[in-house]
């Protein structure tokens, strides 16, 4: 590999010019090598083809892999890298059925790595946990919703857990919030408190709509887009195409993050035949700025200084005025405080020289629409809530929120984590309605409000839950401080795990433990009442139906609606409202009490369900209609400077951002390339620059320890990761997830919504 810089020039902070690059864009050749590899090891590749091309297109598959809108006007090959691999590792052809679980041991399962794994292949038939022999063994369907139903109903509701990965359709989604309201709880965390639950939160109470405001279409009219923390080449690289074409037509893009992301730098589109064979990659980012983590709110403090100064030197110019005084409250207080920062606070606490944070603001002054995208580097933070605050500020101090071109836009990860919210899931009443639980069911919803991700975490630890159910997703995984969440599992009651792969958290189990193994998206859903489709909703708040196409890989599967609600069935007392075989015959029947329970995002659900480019359920802050408390949007002022908790004042203490590779979809390791930054062999490396490395004393492919540096009296290490030369801020070091989550505290989260700390940990190298 050349070791050389990309030699496309940039105006970020080049702190390691020795740092291994891909000098190859995103999207290009690559992506395509990285696609035929898993299609090697998938089914056979006609029925892989088949479905590849109606990826994402109306009557095919709306992929797993992310939660990006599926445009109207499709390109001939809807889909991405990590779309394909997503979908192939679905359709993988290897099996691991009931004589792989007499081969191997828990005991002897838990040595392997999450890649390994899942490598074993999708699951065939449901099994139970059998301790004398410490393996998993088969168990009928019927049997198996009996002993659950058994012990839940054993059980004080409020003991019970029932996890949500956002990856089951809304279908399964509204009734899996159903049966846990009318078995009297409402515990319900989803991977969303691990993800955006700090957008979910947060924006609400900024502009009254827990997600963002833009749909594809302002990409179209949108003169700058600010990115701050998205890594869209690997997260959500059909992106790349729109923000290629706005790149195209002069939109402005700024960048801010820590890592120079490839996605984010340039791109060759695997549509383009003319680009990928002899043109020039699109340049994304104008202007690309790496700042330390938790330094966004800085950042905007200096760029809405800029804004002001610009105003104070052209009155009544600058600012939108109307908007301010029509729409919003609580400006005064914040210019006030925007104003007493100094740009030295800012510079020490963003990374970044005021010169750079003015260059960026020109683009915004002189840019009519913008649109600020965001992810995981902006919500996982203690202070994530004050980073999206001071996003909304910046926006807002030109109007730029619900008009054509412009928003604010979280981009969503799992295919549907959205939509679950949107049909019930969330400890909440206000997620379901109790009104409609009445008259539709003539159940009453509990009051009290459940448990989300975090609360559940530590009331697990603290013995208070018996039973966890999960709806797809690797909590022992994905959870942070794994370590004592692993150790506090098998104290459990009852642990139920409704999967289409084996990982990790199968492999600890409960007194009784369950795999109950799934159709897949990909997978045709044959039911009594013929052929089923399934929903998702995007980011974008389009919703879409889905339809499989792909032979199941095993008869004994069923669908996720299908376990959900022959698990309630068994649980539940008789209910001549319940009829969970007619619903599982007919999901339109699902999708009728979809729209009775929440009409005014689901009228006329059915007749809408194919709608190519999916129907929109509406967004008020679009229309400028702000369901806050004070019936306007909020300015947030900035009453600390760092989104982290715990700004690092040791010298030997550094930041730890969590990150993930194009080569895995959350805890899914499809293999062990990082080919967008240059890196592969191995996850288990610590990311560190060159200056930081020598004035640790560390050298390259030393092996060390990490620990986390709050809460001594937990210890809380890794070992034997490898140094390796990476182009950071001074003071941050990065890594994987999942690899490094034992390192984040539970209690180490964002304030408001829980969301844990995966971008912000403090830590010490051992070496
Ligand atoms: N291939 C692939 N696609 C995925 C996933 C996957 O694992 N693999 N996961 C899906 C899911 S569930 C989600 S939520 C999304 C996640 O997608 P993203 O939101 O992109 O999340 P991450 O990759 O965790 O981190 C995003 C970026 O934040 C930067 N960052 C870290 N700290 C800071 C900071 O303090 N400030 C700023 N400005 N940036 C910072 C990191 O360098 C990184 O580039 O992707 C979805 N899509
Ligand atoms: N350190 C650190 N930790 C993090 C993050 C981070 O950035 N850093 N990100 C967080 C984020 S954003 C998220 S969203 C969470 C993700 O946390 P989860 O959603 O809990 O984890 P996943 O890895 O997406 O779940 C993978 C498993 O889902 C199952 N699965 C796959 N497809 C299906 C299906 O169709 N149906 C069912 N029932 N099961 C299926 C498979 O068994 C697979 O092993 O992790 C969080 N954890
Ligand atoms: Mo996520």
């Amino acid at each position: 590999m050349d070791p050389k810089l990309s030699d496309i020039e940039h105006p970020a902070t080049q702190q390691d010019p020795t740092t291994p690059y891909d000098r190859h864009p995103a999207g290009g050749w690559g992506s395509v090598e990285g696609i035929a590899r898993v299609v090697a090891t998938s089914q056979t590749s006609a029925v892989a083809a088949r479905i590849l091309a109606k990826l994402n297109k109306p009557g095919g598959v709306m992929c797993s892999s992310c939660a990006w809108a599926k445009p109207a006007g499709p390109a001939r090959f809807e889909f991405c890298e990590n779309g394909a691999k997503a979908t192939m590792w679905e359709l993988d052809r290897k099996r691991a059925g009931a004589d792989f679980f007499a081969e191997h041991s828990l005991t002897s399962l838990r040595a392997w790595h999450d890649h390994d794994l899942e490598r074993t292949g999708r699951l065939t038939e449901p099994l139970r946990y059998d301790a004398a022999t410490d393996r998993y063994v088969p168990i009928g369907w019927e049997e198996a919703f009996a002993l659950v139903g058994a012990e839940l109903r054993a059980m004080d509701p409020q003991e019970a857990v029932f996890y949500a990965s956002g990856h089951a359709g809304l279908e399964a989604a509204y009734l899996y919030a159903l049966f846990a309201r009318a078995m009297g709880h409402q515990n319900l965390p989803q991977s969303s408190n691990m993800c955006h639950e700090t957008t979910s939160v947060n924006l609400k109470t900024y502009i009254g709509t827990p997600v963002g405001t833009c749909t594809l279409e302002d990409f179209d009219h949108c003169d700058a887009i600010f990115f701050f923390g998205q890594n869209t080449g690997s997260n959500s690289p059909r992106f790349l195409n729109i923000l290629k074409k706005a790149v195209q037509r002069g939109c402005r893009v700024v960048t801010f993050n820590p890592v120079r992301e490839r996605g984010l730098i340039e791109f060759k589109s695997p549509q383009n035949v003319k680009q990928m064979t002899i043109g020039a990659p699109t340049q994304i980012s104008e202007k690309y700025y790496q700042l330390r983590p938790g330094g966004d709110i800085s950042v905007l403090a200096g760029l809405m200084k800029c804004v002001l100064e610009a105003e104070d030197a052209a009155p009544g110019t600058v600012l939108d005025h109307a908007f301010i005084s029509e729409h919003t409250e609580g400006f005064e207080q914040t210019v006030e405080a925007v104003r007493a920062t100094t740009w030295a606070e800012l510079e020490a606490h963003s990374g970044l020289t005021e010169a750079m944070i003015r260059e960026a603001a020109q683009v915004y002054l002189t840019a009519k629409n913008v649109i600020g995208i965001y992810g995981m580097g902006m919500t996982q933070h203690v202070n994530g809530w004050l980073n999206l605050g001071m996003l909304c500020n910046f926006l807002m101090m030109r109007g730029n929120l619900g008009r054509l071109g412009a928003g604010v836009s979280p981009v969503r990860g799992h295919s549907n984590v959205q939509g679950q919210r949107t049909v019930g899931i969330g400890e909440k009443s206000a997620h379901m309605p109790a009104d409609k639980l009445r008259a539709l069911f003539g159940i009453e919803p509990p009051e009290q409000d459940g448990l989300n991700a975090v609360h559940a975490c530590e009331a697990l630890l603290e013995g208070k839950v018996r039973g966890v159910i999960s709806l797809g997703g690797n909590l022992l995984r994905a959870l942070p401080d794994i370590e004592r969440m692993e150790a506090a599992w098998p104290r459990l009651r009852l642990s139920v795990q409704i999967a289409t792969k084996l990982n990790r958290s199968h492999l600890v189990p409960a007194e009784v433990s369950l795999i109950l193994p799934c159709l897949g998206r990909t997978d045709r859903d044959i039911q009594a009442g013929g052929e089923q489709v399934i929903s998702m909703e995007d980011t974008f708040s389009h919703i879409y139906g889905s339809v499989g196409g792909a032979e199941p890989p095993s008869d004994s599967l069923r669908s996720e609606l299908a376990i959900v609600a022959g698990l309630a069935k068994a649980t539940l007392p008789q209910n001549p409202n319940f009829d969970w075989d007619g619903w599982c015959a007919n999901y339109d029947r699902v999708r009728d009490l979809i729209a009775a329970t929440f009409p005014k995002d689901f009228a006329d659900f059915n007749a809408r369900l194919m709608e190519p480019g999916g129907f929109y359920r509406g967004n008020p802050a679009r229309e400028r209609i702000w369901n806050t408390q004070s019936g306007k949007a909020q300015f947030t002022p900035p009453t600390m400077l760092s989104a982290l908790g715990v700004i690092p004042d040791q010298p030997d203490v550094l930041t730890l951002i969590t990150l993930r590779s194009n080569d895995q979809f959350n805890t899914t390791i499809y293999g062990y390339s990082d080919r967008l930054r240059g890196l592969k062999g191995s996850r288990e490396v610590v990311l560190i620059n060159r200056t930081q490395m020598a004035r640790l004393g560390l050298s390259e492919g030393q092996k060390i320890d990490l620990v986390t540096a709050i809460e001594p009296e937990t210890e809380r290490r890794v070992s034997g990761f490898t140094v390796t030369a990476y182009d950071l801020p001074d003071g941050c070091i990065a890594g994987y997830y999942p690899e490094l989550n034992p390192l984040v505290p539970l209690s180490y989260h964002e304030k408001h919504s829980k969301t844990p700390a995966y971008k912000g940990t403090p830590v010490r190298l051992v070496p």
